[in-house]
């Protein structure tokens, strides 16, 4: 009988702690920023992007940044998810521009511990339009991408004791207007899409609901490219 009724004190206490502190988790992994892209006005709609990166992003809408990131990318684990919510006219051209961490142009990090490696990128994204409910994208096989970054050239340096002189690396600055109508296709090609598995996702990535649809994606190497753009077009509905 004792036992019954401290029980029955308790439990309330305990799903009220339960519940702060899952709001705590998700306060503390599921950012949310909001931004407009173009004069807002009788043709603009409101949209939500829910992003996870590994390790870091910035969204661009019609060639205006709208939000990126919160967590530096220098932060070790930075695995967050975002919710961006942005003002824009359709039709929309989506850029990400995604980071993978590395510790300097060599590609590698943690360098000079045990743990010295190359790394891997991934990201996924969404987006709803906020009027319908809608999701009008999701990332996939048919969004393009240009890798930036990619470092090491010769992976085999990874073991090396001094990866700044022994890694080769190759890096090209972001074409003008890549993330608006129009922009020159040069040099891009489809994404490729990766499993979770592959990318290892953590962390922020279970605070979000995907869309079935919804891939990771990233350049054609996982390890390699560090810094990619990737975009796609979305007609108006
Ligand atoms: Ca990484």
């Amino acid at each position: 009988m004792f036992s019954r009724s401290l029980k029955a004190k308790r439990s309330p206490v305990l799903r009220c702690a339960v519940a702060l502190g899952l709001a705590l988790m998700a306060a503390a992994t599921l950012a949310t920023t909001s931004a407009v892209a173009g004069q807002p006005g009788a043709k603009t709609s409101t949209f939500t992007a829910e992003v996870w990166a590994d390790n870091w992003f910035a969204l661009y809408i019609n060639g205006k940044k709208v939000g990126e990131d919160s967590v530096p990318i220098t932060t070790e684990r930075s695995f967050n998810a975002e919710k961006i919510t942005f003002t824009a006219s359709y039709p929309l051209t989506i850029g990400l521009m995604a980071k993978d961490y590395t510790e300097n142009a060599s590609g590698l990090e943690y360098i000079g511990t045990d743990r010295q490696q190359i790394g891997d990128g991934g990201i996924i994204a969404q987006v709803r339009d906020n009027k319908t409910g809608k999701v009008i994208t999701v990332t996939n096989a048919a969004w393009q991408a240009l890798v930036l970054s990619k470092a090491p050239l010769n992976p085999s340096c990874v073991t090396s004791s001094n990866p700044t002189v022994d890694c080769k690396s190759s890096t090209i600055a972001a074409p003008a207007n890549w993330s608006k109508s129009g922009a020159s296709t040069t040099g891009w090609t489809n994404a490729s899409v990766y499993t979770p598995a592959q990318v290892g996702v953590k962390e922020g990535y279970a605070l979000i609901t995907w869309n079935p649809a919804a891939k990771l994606i990233w350049g054609s190497n996982l390890e390699l490219d560090n810094t990619v753009l990737l975009r796609t077009n979305i007609k108006a509905p």
